[in-house]
């Protein structure tokens, strides 16, 4: 049997969740168009005949603002020295600041193999891939670089077929029917976030958290009480918006991809409350399972 990790890092919003969804075969992680959607280290796992590879999705490696900033971060570069092979991915925007070349340095120092994978080749011009591509080729740390669009799907199993072949033997270390090692609960709460995101716009997406109160089967309908935390009192009315319509939006979008997902009728019921500043207190962000599990 041939097993291994493998850590999906680069900065916010190239398309890392995307890619995780599309080598799984289904949504194992949410993605927006929003950077830094992505908080926690995500597990999707692949399995075939004799074959079971871990992949790592992790939060966008960006320049900390807060003690949830720094969390992401540091839960990013851990995953460097925890897998067999690390996927740095990149897309068609230049870096702006030193994001790129900070991952850069920091993975010329790491032992494992790397692969640069190119995203979102859909939107990227040939003459701008080939810039892409020298620039990353001199550096000379990437033992393959691949160009794949993760939304398409084109190439990823090119992608999938060399990463194969640098896994070793190993155990199987999770049961060949898992697709991913998170609650259900987990999931919950990351796609009411993701519909919340879809719907607001500028710095309140980041200043938001889901959290469950209730999550209880009575027959055959699952009643599911949430929270959405947000910073500021005026970021509440914003999040409710006119008569409520937003929340409303917000509920319904949730509630519909819930019940696909879980296969069961739900009640779900959306409340809105203020904690100010939690983005700044690591105690809060340690509490809720924003470092690395
Ligand atoms: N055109 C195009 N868009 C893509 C492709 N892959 C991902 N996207 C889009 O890029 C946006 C970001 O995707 P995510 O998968 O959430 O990005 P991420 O790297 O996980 O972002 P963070 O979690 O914030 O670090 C979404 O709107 C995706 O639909 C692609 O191959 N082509
Ligand atoms: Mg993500």
């Amino acid at each position: 049997m041939k097993s291994g990790f493998v850590g999906i890092v680069g900065r916010p919003n190239v398309g890392k969740s995307t890619l995780l969804n599309s080598i799984i075969g289904e949504k194992v992680a949410i993605t927006t168009s929003k950077p830094q959607t992505t908080r926690n280290t995500i597990r999707g796992i692949y399995n075939d005949k004799d074959l079971q590879m871990v992949f790592i999705d992790t939060p966008g490696i960006h320049k900390p603002k807060n003690a949830l900033g720094s969390q992401m971060t540091q839960s990013a570069l851990r995953t460097f020295k925890e897998v067999d092979l690390i996927l740095l991915m990149v897309d068609g925007h230049p870096s702006e600041g030193p994001g790129d070349p900070f991952i850069l340095n920091m993975l010329k120092d790491v032992k494992t193999p790397k692969f640069l994978v190119i995203n979102k080749i859909d939107l990227i011009p040939p003459d701008a891939y080939e810039q892409i591509y020298l620039e990353y080729e001199s550096t000379g740390i990437f033992k393959e670089i691949i160009g794949i669009s993760a939304k398409s799907g084109k190439n990823v199993d090119v992608l999938l077929n060399k990463a194969v072949s640098y896994m070793g033997e190993g155990p199987q270390y999770f049961p060949s029917d898992m697709v991913y090692d998170y609650d259900e609960t987990f999931m919950v709460t990351e796609i009411i976030r993701e519909k919340a995101l879809m719907y607001l716009e500028e710095e309140i997406p980041h200043g938001i958290f889901v959290e469950l109160e209730i999550y209880e089967e009575k027959g055959d309908l699952l009643h599911i009480g949430a929270v959405i935390y947000c910073e500021k009192k005026s970021h509440k009315g914003i999040i409710i918006g006119k008569g409520g319509r937003k929340l409303k939006g917000i509920g319904k979008d949730a509630r519909l991809e819930l019940e696909g997902l879980l296969g069961i009728r739900i009640f779900l019921e959306l409340f809105v409350k203020v904690k100010e500043n939690w983005r700044s207190e690591d105690i809060t962000v340690k509490k809720m399972g924003f470092s690395d599990s």
